[in-house]
């Protein structure tokens, strides 16, 4: 069991916990901050905060910019200062920026330079803002301060630290709450006993921190663990791999598209050496199997797959070394409690489908929403997933409950369909769905992207799918895309393609 202090200041925790010679931040220009130099700046900012700023304990404070040293380090000053840190997408738009801050009652943001004129167009009523990074006199990073330790406000252990957003499919985005223990928590549950880092770890990644996948495998877990983190401003596949190569990463956290991008390129004309890399995490949405045995015969590494939710911070169910088991997500992390439950929340049995219902260290507690009431449930975490607990105790993802397709009384997971067309040499993505037909309820179109220059054949593609899949789950219909709509943390827009708005 978990057992922190009442007093308990996460970003005190984890600032303190390292030795201050060691590196902690890199970027791939070659700086390099250590563990001593990042306290330092964390304490001149959280003074600039309470000082010139005038913020004080339980403020919201948004923070706003690409994935940089500077970003992690006024997060964790938010945090030491007591106030509580609400990170946002760089993706996000005025008008979504603006929701956001009326919710969590934004009174400061910090923004990088280059991110705030949508900030500035929001037009929050009475938000102070102020950037860094620029060269204004009236930078943050200009701002006169002490040069001297900033003593960490006395946070109770469930004090909220942050705010993450979940923009969900549609509707308007839920604010997250979560604690100072939460943040520590999720480094004590998946990190150390699934990614099982060591200091000399070099993590790095594709999700940005306003994105709590990025947090936790960014910032929370290198330093829980006193190691680094290479922070990436762009990180897609194509700086992902050579960063890999030059900075000797050991731990990578992306998505499952990234990790089948990087498969097409590892091969290509420019070679690549991933020989650094020891834990390849995968999460945001679910990994198919082909992708993770195309992985392991190319590199030999098991990617760790990991179900997580914004409302429960992080990973919650997963698998380490030889447990890992390919077309399943695994087990609930050490720490954690998982079932599949009916609709009446009553269990179901092993090997039936039915909704994931989950219970640990961090809880869902929406912002002021009633849809609290749905998330949460006798205790348990709905997340809206569809899962089967299979009778050895493994956990395989089914569907997101609202993608399920009934077509002419069949019930068809989409994602098993999708597995299908990802077997398919020529297929790089693929989303399928269930559009209404008043035949059949709904048929199943499926949407595929194809690697490049690959022939756009439908009909090549339906006659290998018929040697895939029993023929009430082929697509009646298959649409070629160049990408497939996703939201900023990259999950598929499935209602967006159900609607036929695949733009
Ligand atoms: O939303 C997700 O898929 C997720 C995955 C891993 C960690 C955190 C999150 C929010």
């Amino acid at each position: 069991e978990l057992r922190y202090p009442a007093r308990l200041n996460c970003a005190a925790a984890l600032l303190d916990g390292a030795d201050p010679g060691r590196p902690v931040f890199r970027t791939p220009s070659g700086t390099t901050w250590t563990y001593g130099e990042l306290r330092a700046r964390v304490d001149r900012l959280a003074h600039t905060l309470t000082g010139t700023l005038g913020v004080v304990p339980g403020n919201r404070v948004l923070l706003r910019g690409p994935t940089t040293p500077w970003l992690a380090a006024c997060w964790l000053a938010v945090l030491k200062a007591g106030a509580v840190a609400v990170t946002v997408l760089a993706q996000q738009r005025p008008h979504e920026l603006a929701t956001m801050c009326a919710i969590a009652r934004v009174t400061h943001a910090l923004c990088d330079a280059r991110s705030v004129d949508d900030l500035v167009k929001a037009g929050v009523p009475g938000l102070r803002i102020t950037t860094y990074g620029g060269d204004a006199p009236d930078d943050l990073l200009r701002l006169p301060a002490p040069d001297e330790p900033y003593e960490a406000v006395g946070t109770a252990a469930d004090d909220v630290a942050l705010i993450a957003f979940t923009s969900g499919t549609t509707g308007r985005p839920k604010g997250c709450m979560h604690f100072h223990r939460d943040v520590l928590a999720i480094a004590d549950t998946f990190s150390k006993h699934v990614v099982k880092p060591h200091p000399d770890d070099v993590f790095a990644g594709s999700p940005p921190l306003g994105f709590t996948f990025g947090l936790g495998g960014l910032v929370v877990f290198p330093m829980r663990a006193g190691a680094s983190a290479l922070l990436l401003e762009q990180a897609g596949p194509p700086q992902l791999l050579p960063a890999i190569a030059e900075h000797r990463v050991s731990v990578l956290f992306t998505a499952p598209t990234a990790y089948r991008a990087m498969l097409g390129e590892l091969d290509g004309p420019a070679g690549h050496d991933v020989s650094s890399l020891r834990r390849c995490v995968s999460a945001g949405e679910n990994l198919p199997e082909a992708t993770w045995r195309a992985w392991y015969e190319r590199t030999g590494l098991r990617i760790i797959n990991g179900i997580g939710a914004t409302e429960l911070l992080h990973i919650f169910i997963s698998a380490a070394d030889e447990d890992i088991r390919p077309g399943t997500t695994g087990v609930p992390v050490p720490g954690w409690h998982a079932r599949v439950q009916d609709g009446n929340g009553s269990p179901v049995p092993d090997g039936e489908p039915g909704l994931l219902a989950v219970r640990g260290p961090v809880g869902c507690r929406y912002l002021a929403d009633p849809r609290q009431r749905g998330y949460v449930r006798d205790g348990w975490n709905l997340t809206g997933d569809t899962y089967v607990r299979e009778p050895d105790g493994y956990f395989r993802y089914v569907a997101r409950a609202d993608d399920m397709i009934i077509s002419a009384g069949y019930n068809i997971a989409g994602p098993e369909v999708e597995e299908a067309l990802l077997r398919h040499p020529d297929v790089v993505e693929a989303a399928v769905v269930g559009r209404p037909d008043e035949a059949r309820g709904q048929i199943v179109v499926a949407y595929a992207v194809l690697r490049t220059g690959a022939r756009r054949d439908a009909e090549a593609l339906r006659v290998f799918l018929k040697s895939e899949l029993a023929p009430y789950k082929c697509p009646r219909e298959i649409v070629f895309l160049d990408a497939l709509p996703r939201t900023a943390t990259g999950k598929v827009q499935r209602f967006r393609l159900r609607t036929g708005d695949d733009q």
